[in-house]
């Protein structure tokens, strides 16, 4: 991973960290909604969908706004166990029942009763975590993967990959510059 790129994942989670302590978290998780309602319209998620967020981070704000808007089973996976510990009080702070917290990194983490995957912007390594996948996740699964605008990628040096073995079916860009693609295994 380019070093740009890593030390904006490590500013990013700085950053969540510090507002989760102030009145600023609720309005960083009101700032995220709209742009998060809009990315999903692509996903569809039904009432019986299970979802794993991979990466929810200390201020969950994508599973927030999805447990608010859509109902379904919701499961965020973080591997920094300070981070898992805020997300859990802002998951009460929000009354949320149908979404569960809990320490986890993507190479390790049960993957196979889910219905969407999604993976945040900050999570590393992407190339094994997708290795992984390829022969763990169900086989009508969708991932909801994230990465920067592409004119960005040349400031975080890593060029815009999809990962082999998937399709793209759908694309959408954030209005917080984030690019989010629709994946399914390609059987
Ligand atoms: C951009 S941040 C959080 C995004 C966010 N708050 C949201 O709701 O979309 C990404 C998080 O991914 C976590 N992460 C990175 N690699 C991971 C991995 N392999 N497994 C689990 N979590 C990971 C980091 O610890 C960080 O908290």
């Amino acid at each position: 991973m380019q070093k740009s790129k890593g030390m904006h994942d490590q500013l990013f989670i700085k950053m969540e960290k510090l507002f989760s302590s102030t009145f600023l978290r609720h309005a960083y998780i009101k700032f995220f909604e709209r742009a998060t309602i809009e990315e999903f319209q692509m996903a569809d998620i039904q009432k019986n969908d299970a979802v794993l967020h991979i990466g929810c981070g200390p201020l969950p704000n994508t599973l927030i706004s999805l447990a608010r808007h859509s109902d379904a089973t919701y499961v965020g996976i973080d591997r920094d166990p300070e981070s898992v510990a805020i997300a859990q009080k802002m998951v009460d702070e929000y009354h949320l029942k149908n979404v569960t917290i809990e320490h986890g990194d993507a190479l390790h983490y049960p993957l196979g009763i889910f219905d969407f995957i999604i993976i945040s912007f900050g999570v590393e390594p992407k190339e094994e975590i997708f290795e992984r996948m390829k022969c763990e996740m169900r086989d009508d699964a969708r991932i909801i993967y994230r990465k920067q605008w592409d004119f960005m990628d040349a400031i975080y040096g890593r060029r815009d990959f999809i990962p082999q073995g998937f399709e793209v079916v759908d694309v959408h860009h954030r209005r917080d510059m984030l690019k989010s693609y629709l994946l399914k295994r390609i059987q």
